[in-house]
């Protein structure tokens, strides 16, 4: 026994290069704000307080770069962080959470809207959804603007943890089989927590950021 050896059989992939350096760049409020249009940009979306930050935390390996919190409403802005030069990973506000005002509302709504319909570099979503409640009303509206603007989805069914293994599969064969077969949108099993789908999710992005 060598106890100061990792066993053979540990499998630790290594994270791939594109995504050891993020950096946060903005919190934007306003378009105006928003890093020039260039480049290749991933973002992450879905309803509030379901594990977008915490997503783009695993991803990039590192803990506190997007904010998490248990409060609903935590991510407020469209924060952008930069992998590389003209690379961007971004994290929207969440939508669906019922105690911000119809005004907010409306406005995030709209900047949301208009991000995805107008952001050139935008080369894909990812739509986290919650394992025990995807496909809501809201997530639909945004596959939605997605189809309309013509953006590939990725769907991480985030929380995995909180289902057992069959369970879990149970939801992803329903999710996969809710789109028709050649529409540009792909699902998986995701969990932050104990890193379920992780590589998966990684490639993912990854491929997304190379494809000029
Ligand atoms: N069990 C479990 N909890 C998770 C997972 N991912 C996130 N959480 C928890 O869910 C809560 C919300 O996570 P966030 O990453 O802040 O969610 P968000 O979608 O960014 O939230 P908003 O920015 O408020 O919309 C936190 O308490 C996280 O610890 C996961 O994979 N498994
Ligand atoms: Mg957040």
């Amino acid at each position: 026994l060598r106890p100061d050896f990792i066993p053979l059989k540990t499998k630790i992939p290594a994270i791939p290069a594109l995504l050891r350096a993020p950096e946060f760049v903005i919190s934007a409020h306003r378009p105006s704000q928003w890093p020039p249009d260039e480049g290749a940009e991933v973002v992450f979306a879905g309803r509030s307080n379901v594990g977008k930050s915490s997503a783009i935390n695993a991803i990039v390996q590192r803990k506190g770069l997007a904010r998490t919190s248990k409060t609903p409403g935590r991510t407020q802005q469209i924060i952008f962080f930069a992998l590389a030069p003209q690379r961007h990973l971004v994290d929207l506000p969440g939508y669906g959470y019922a105690k911000v005002s119809a005004d907010l509302k409306r406005h995030w709504e709209q900047t949301i809207m208009q991000y995805l319909a107008e952001r050139q570099a935008l080369r894909g979503v990812v739509l986290v959804m919650d394992i025990r409640h995807p496909l809501t009303p809201l997530d639909e509206q945004m596959l939605g603007w997605c189809g309309e603007a013509g953006l590939p989805v990725h769907i991480l069914l985030t929380k995995a943890d909180k289902l057992k293994r069959a369970a879990a599969n149970q939801v992803l064969q329903r999710v996969s089989k809710a789109f028709p077969s050649d529409a540009p949108i792909s699902v998986q099993l995701f969990s932050a927590q104990d890193q379920t789908g992780l590589e998966e999710a990684r490639n993912q992005v990854v491929f997304w950021l190379q494809d000029e």
